[in-house]
């Protein structure tokens, strides 16, 4: 493993190093596995180099039935390296236990989990390359402190634009030109969409509980916080009691601190209020351990089992998260 020239954090994957493992997870595991994309990044799009959006699946293939997905998108921020590689090693174990454990044998018999490893492939080169990048890497307006491209994470179709986001190219949290003007976030929400179609949410002024199964976690770093919707308002959502009740239980395994995710700042057009909002699924914004990424002994010490515990926690419980 490891690629990152920075010493003492050989155990992150550099992109090219996560879609190796990814695919060569496919290959190996083709019966449980399967890794396909979902479109381009911005530069491929441009024809100007680029990545693949790609999607991890696994579950067993040869049982059937409408199965409850667990979806998670994770380093959406550039320059937060422990999300993916947390990601790929949560696939990594459910893999290698599958047939061993029954636990884990009964989560992918049943369940479905859908992984994005990296979720802004282009940031995250540039991140590798030594920028401090959270965006993307869209050049279209420039700017002269350097820090051109958009906030994926405020760039949502849902509420976008309503506060805590900036109308500012260059700021860190521009919302760009439009809801979803971004192809990342344009790919995203086509994954989301597929993963929870058939439960339509409520409207956001609908109070009656939703009743869909699935949960989306979307994974970053830094804060130790499980977040879930809203960003923008303090008005608890329609399902904020249920989904404070089962984040509540994800940070019994992290020991993170559990809270509405208004609490920490205003944002808007962020993924787990897209996916709330219109998809009615319990979704979540994990902020993992105490920097973008940690010392590889920190990661494999406390920050990947406890929160391995927590995923495995979520995949349990996909199929019942409203009624926990
Ligand atoms: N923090 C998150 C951000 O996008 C967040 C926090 C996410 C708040 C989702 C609310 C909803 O600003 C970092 N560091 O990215
Ligand atoms: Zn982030």
């Amino acid at each position: 493993l490891g690629a990152l020239s920075i010493s003492g954090y050989s155990c992150y994957r550099t992109v090219e190093e996560t879609y190796a493992s990814a695919q060569g997870l496919a290959t190996q595991y083709p019966n449980l596995a399967s890794w396909s994309s979902i479109g381009s990044s911005w530069l491929k799009s441009k024809g100007r180099g680029g990545y693949d959006m790609n999607v991890l699946k696994l579950t067993n293939k040869s049982t059937t039935g409408t199965k409850p997905r667990l979806l998670i998108t994770a380093s959406i921020h550039a320059r937060e390296y422990t999300p993916a590689e947390l990601s790929t090693r949560f696939a990594e174990y459910l893999l290698a236990n599958y047939g061993k454990d029954a636990d884990v044998t009964w989560m992918l018999d049943t369940q479905e989990v859908w992984l994005v490893l990296q979720s802004n492939p282009d940031g995250r080169k540039k991140a590798e390359a030594g920028a401090s990048w959270r965006k993307n890497v869209n050049d279209t307006q420039a700017c002269s402190n350097g820090l051109y491209g958009v906030d994926l994470n405020r760039n949502f179709n849902y509420a976008w634009g309503t506060g805590g986001s900036s109308a500012d190219p260059c700021n860190e949290t521009y919302k760009g030109t439009a809801a979803a003007s971004e192809i990342e976030t344009q790919n995203l929400q086509n994954l989301i969409r597929a993963a929870f179609a058939d439960n339509r949410g409520p409207a956001r002024t609908d109070a009656a509980p939703n009743t869909t199964s699935g949960i989306y976690m979307d994974i970053h770093s830094y804060s130790q916080l499980v977040l879930w919707p809203w960003g923008d308002t303090t008005t608890v959502a329609p399902n904020g009691t249920q989904m404070q009740s089962l984040g509540r239980k994800f940070a019994y395994f992290n020991g993170y601190t559990p809270e509405q995710s208004v609490g920490l700042y205003p944002t808007s057009g962020t993924t787990d209020d897209f996916a709330y909002g219109e998809l009615g699924v319990p979704a979540y914004t994990i902020e993992l351990g105490t920097a973008f990424f940690e010392s590889c002994s920190t990661f494999t010490g406390t920050t990947l089992p406890k929160n391995q515990a927590a995923l495995l926690y979520a995949l349990r419980v996909a199929r019942q998260p409203y009624t926990m």
